[in-house]
């Protein structure tokens, strides 16, 4: 068997997806227009050549622009059946979806609009593609912790459809200790806590995240690579890195996919695990991250079979669940 078809058909888990990211032109024109909402490009090709980003905050502008179209449950609905059914293609039997509530509650949409719609699709991907998922609820850490205080107490009714919480957003200027006590209200309300850590950003926010955040996993952490003795931390308290190889070449935080970390990371025995943070965006779903980093890493089926290993490993699924993928 070719390495491609093995990474293409090998069982796999996905942990680092931001719903909003999966967020197809063709999909959000149709949404748009039955919307009547005026998206600033005249079609999907316009769309798609404004896709050319020299950092985070250029790709984020554009997704919170494309999010603004999204209003009624049905919206949140077909975008998350649409991720899974990309899922279903790609052999992903267990994701856990990051949602941004404050992308649409601070435009007036409520927060049970949005839950109610990423949990139908939920229940039905279950039934129809035997898919399992969580959700993780990420606070915008360009804006206040008041604001997200606001969003933990909107959570607090669907508490029992939520694993865990993040941080995700502008990084720079925006340091996980800024978060210190909603993480901490929120850990008291039984969520996990992992946030985006050292992707822009340097190791002196992946130590806020994992000293002050106490996280359990670090989104992207790349930047860990500069700080020897953080890396020795991160393997000492056996934090899992939820890597992101084409959002790190499209945000420019690599310059060609063979200078990426990943192996790097593997080598000094950090648990990594490869995603696709913003399929739509960034060129592919998590099978196209994969076969484009085995190709420029030459990584192994060793090593991809370690990756996909860590990817249920690591999950905050239940160990009943993990024990039976693993
Ligand atoms: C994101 Cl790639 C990335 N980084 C930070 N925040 C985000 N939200 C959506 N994608
Ligand atoms: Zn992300």
């Amino acid at each position: 068997m070719t390495i491609e078809k093995f990474i293409k058909e090998i069982p796999k888990a996905e942990l680092h997806l931001h719903i909003e990211g999966s967020f197809q032109p063709e999909l959000m024109f149709e949404i748009a227009k039955r919307n009547n909402i005026k998206i600033p490009y005249s079609s999907v090709e316009e769309l798609k050549k404004a896709y050319k980003f020299s950092c985070l905050q250029d790709f984020l502008d554009i997704y919170y622009t494309g999010a603004g179209v999204l209003i009624t449950e049905l919206d949140f609905y077909d975008l998350t059946m649409a991720y899974f059914k990309a899922c279903k293609e790609d052999h992903v039997i267990f994701t856990e979806i990051m949602f941004d509530p404050q992308t649409h509650t601070k435009r007036g949409i409520s927060f049970e609009t949005v839950i109610n719609g990423i949990q139908k699709a939920r229940e039905d991907a279950k039934e129809k593609y035997g898919i399992d998922s969580l959700l993780i609820m990420s606070y915008l850490r360009h804006l206040s912790e008041e604001d997200a205080f606001e969003t933990l107490q909107e959570s607090l009714p669907f508490k029992h459809l939520i694993k865990s919480v993040g941080l995700d957003s502008s990084e720079k200027g925006n340091p996980p200790s800024k978060f210190k006590n909603v993480y901490e209200a929120s850990v008291k309300e039984g969520y996990v806590p992992v946030a985006h850590a050292g992707e822009e950003g340097n190791a002196d926010y992946i130590w806020e995240a994992i000293d002050i955040l106490k996280v359990k996993r670090i989104d992207h952490g790349n930047n860990c690579l500069q700080d020897e003795d953080l890396v020795k931390e991160i393997n000492a308290r056996n934090l899992a890195l939820t890597v992101c190889p084409l959002s790190n070449l499209e945000l420019r935080n690599v310059d060609i996919l063979s200078n990426h970390p990943l192996k790097k990371l593997m080598n000094k025995g950090v648990k990594v695990t490869v995603n696709s943070d913003d399929p739509a965006y960034f060129g592919g779903y998590i099978n196209e991250n994969f076969l484009q980093i085995q190709k420029a890493l030459n990584l192994t089926k060793e090593d991809i079979v370690e990756l996909v290993k860590n990817s249920f490993q690591y999950s905050f699924a239940e160990d009943d669940k993990k024990a039976e993928y693993l």
